[in-house]
């Protein structure tokens, strides 16, 4: 039963026990009307407190059920905040740990609210793509003011409880013991004749309401171009304050059903859970035992390396900072120390926590200094003769249990290992630049990393507050593998007949946050040239445009030369399109008999874009990714892939395998179409008319 009754001198008390966090599904919902009706039949109940089991008041609708029979099967929600309402008893909502979504909604429809301090409080329907469908968009602006209702419903922010005290929300905010509290309050009230108040019959009061919403309206169309929830929520809560509840309810309810279907919804819900499954490893279960991590030890104080340290010093854990010189140990310290100056000067760090943050790092020259770390984190330069001597040395100074990480990008996690007499211990930690800002975490999984020391990894990962997806060992893990791909296509292309600036745009409009030409500009061309002199080597077959080479003989290696695939003014990091760059481009073209043609910008999208899946596709036939979501998870935080979509493989979903197949065998037959091997699942899963996801 997903809800538990009982009664306390005269009080019933309805308590949601729907666990992890009293999702409001089907069963709930039942539950809690046959609760009500209950209460009103015994004539011993005077009153009615309605709370949650375990960790949270509610959590919301059950976000599993959405686009299934079970949504919107009775009692729906509104049905169920309706029963609540019209309860000839009062219902006290005791609120705890989390009132969010549709648990607010289900608590603004009680008489009265009791919260403990230290809830969080939030209408977060946004966050998914939908908007508060159970009335949230009516009741809240009559309970806490148009202007704070508005701001929490377009944003999806949480507000704590005790903020909220005074606010009209709560008729009390108790420090102690919740339930007491809350019985005690219900005793008063079921003595007190009805009939109670409901917040649907309070008026909205704002003397400019017309001029705040087109206030809102206009920062929403800067903000959240592509959302089209934050435009839904003004628009039902502007129907509300012009036309009143029931009329308002009408509009919401109906923006509900319409953002549901969208493909954007769908993408923020996929990421939602995308998020919290990839830390769920198949075979490392949820109990598996973790290792202590109080102190950290990272090698290299350059840009990564002095990154990485501070995501340790901002979740409370002290690194001591290892270079080989001490001029270079100076320059990242001061960098660290710039950094969050650069955050105190922003508001969004005080002055007190700079200094505590600093105040944990131990700066140091010696390996001797590393031996009491738990975890020790190397950062040095990507070549596996530099980590051979890293590894080597901490196998003789870290201490026994000691978890010891590579943050390499490209190199193998396996080779590495086999330096130590520890493989167990080895795992690889691909933090992405700038690594303090940056969600992702690639979680590299050797062939011999212990579970407990991925589990570890895993939990580190949350508490710095990183997205961690784990990846086998492959060249260049989930991402840069993927990348790769994308990557062949974009210098094909140009060698085909596009030009930087038209690649950049077509994939920009699509919804990047930067295209591969000016990424590239960005990260120094240098850098992938050195990639690609490598892969010469070690996969001599593999086809590539040589036009990116010709481009960095010259020296044009991004924006730290002035010039790349772009030009660039000093002091000035817009790209603008390069007439050298270009006339070298259609020179190339011609040089290498290449006829050039027009290459409209769906064809750029669809090639990039598929290139990343079809990759994505043989990562999960390896078993290098365990679930689709992994994959999406890193291109969503790690790659500026555009959050409305989803993610390369939800995305591919959307258009159906069937057609991402069909396009990839015409890309095959075309010139360069020795790039598209389609991968076998792809067709497979087509056939069966399922996709990566489902
Ligand atoms: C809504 O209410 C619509 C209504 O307006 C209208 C309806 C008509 N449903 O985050 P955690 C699962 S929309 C289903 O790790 P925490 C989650 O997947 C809803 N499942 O814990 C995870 O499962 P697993 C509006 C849910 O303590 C487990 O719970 N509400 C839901 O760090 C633990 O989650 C929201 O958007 C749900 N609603 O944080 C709130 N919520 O263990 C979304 C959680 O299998 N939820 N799960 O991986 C949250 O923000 C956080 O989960 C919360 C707890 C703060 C509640």
């Amino acid at each position: 039963m997903a809800v538990d009754y009982t009664t306390h001198d005269g009080v019933a008390v309805i308590t949601l026990n729907n666990p992890p966090v009293n999702g409001l599904g089907l069963s709930t919902r039942a539950g809690i009307v046959e609760g009500i009706e209950r209460a009103q039949q015994d004539p011993a109940v005077t009153a009615i407190v309605l709370t949650g089991a375990g960790k949270a008041f509610s959590g919301g609708a059950d976000i599993t059920e959405f686009n299934t029979p079970k949504a919107t099967q009775e009692p729906t929600l509104g049905t169920v905040i309706k029963a609540v309402e019209g309860s000839a008893k009062p219902v006290v909502a005791a609120i705890h740990s989390v009132a969010m979504g549709g648990g607010l909604e289900l608590a603004l429809g009680a008489h009265y609210r009791i919260a403990a301090v230290g809830a969080q409080i939030a209408l977060p329907e946004v966050k998914l793509g939908i908007l508060p469908g159970a009335g949230g968009t009516q009741r809240l602006p009559r309970a806490i003011g148009l202007e704070a209702a508005l701001n929490m419903i377009v944003s999806g922010n949480v507000v704590m409880s005790e903020k909220l005290a005074g606010s009209g929300l709560f008729d009390e905010v108790v420090e102690g013991d919740l339930a007491k509290a809350a019985l005690a309050f219900a005793t008063k009230v079921g003595a007190q004749k009805g009939p109670h108040p409901k917040v649907r019959d309070r008026k909205i009061v704002h003397a400019e309401a017309q001029g705040f919403i087109q206030f809102a309206r206009n920062t929403v169309a800067t903000l959240a171009k592509q959302f089209p929830a934050p435009h839904k929520c003004i628009d039902a809560v502007e129907a509300g304050v012009l036309n009143g509840f029931d009329k308002g309810l009408a509009v919401e309810r109906e923006c509900f059903m319409a953002l549901v279907q969208t493909p954007e919804s769908r993408a923020l819900r996929h990421a939602f859970f995308g998020e919290r499954a990839a830390s769920k490893i198949p075979d490392v279960p949820s109990d598996t035992p973790v290792r202590d991590i109080k102190s950290v030890a990272v090698i290299g104080a350059g840009t990564m390396g002095g990154g990485i340290a501070m995501n340790f010093l901002n979740a409370g854990i002290p690194v001591t900072l290892l270079e080989t010189k001490q001029d270079a140990l100076d320059r990242g310290l001061a960098t660290i120390r710039k950094n969050y100056e650069g955050n105190v000067k922003k508001g969004k760090l005080t002055a007190d926590a700079l200094e505590q943050r600093l105040a944990l790092l131990r700066p140091t020259l010696s390996y001797d200094d590393l031996k009491n770390a738990d975890l020790i984190v190397e950062a040095v330069f990507e070549e596996l003769g530099v980590k051979e001597q890293v590894f080597r040395q901490l196998d003789e100074v870290a201490k026994s249990g000691a978890i010891l990480a590579s943050n390499t990008s490209t190199l193998d996690v396996n080779r590495i290992a086999a330096f130590t007499k520890r493989p167990q211990d080895v795992i690889g930690m691909h933090f992405f630049s700038p690594a303090n800002v940056m969600k992702l975490l690639e979680v590299v999984r050797g062939e011999h990393t212990s579970k407990d020391v991925l589990a570890t990894v895993m939990k580190l990962a949350k508490k710095i507050r990183k997205t961690a997806v784990v990846s086998g060992v492959c060249d260049g893990f989930i991402g840069n593998r993927m990348v790769e791909q994308y990557i062949r296509q974009a210098l094909f292309m140009l060698e085909e007949g596009a030009l930087p600036a038209q690649v950049d745009k077509a994939i920009e409009k699509f919804g990047f946050a930067m295209g591969p030409f000016r990424m590239s500009d960005l990260a120094g061309n240098d850098i992938g040239w050195a990639i690609r002199k490598r892969r010469y080597q070690e996969q001599p077959d593999m086809h590539y445009s040589k036009i990116a080479d010709r481009l960095c003989e010259t020296g044009r290696f991004g924006q730290k030369t002035g010039g790349g695939w772009y030009d660039y003014k000093a002091g000035d990091r817009n790209a603008h399109p390069s007439k050298l760059v270009d006339d070298m481009i259609v020179a190339y073209s011609q040089e290498t008999g290449a006829t050039r043609r027009k290459i409209s910008d769906d064809e750029i999208v669809e090639r990039l874009v598929f290139a990343l899946a079809n990759e994505g596709a043989k990562i999960l036939e390896e078993g290098i990714a365990s679930k689709a979501s992994d994959i999406d998870m890193v291109y969503l935080t790690g790659y500026g892939f555009p959050l409305y979509r989803g993610g390369p493989m939800l995305y591919a979903d959307t258009v159906g395998l069937y057609n991402v197949e069909r396009a990839i065998r015409r890309y095959a037959s075309q010139p360069n179409g020795d790039a598209w091997k389609a991968a076998s699942s792809i067709g497979e899963l087509a056939q069966q008319g399922r996709g990566f996801n489902r």
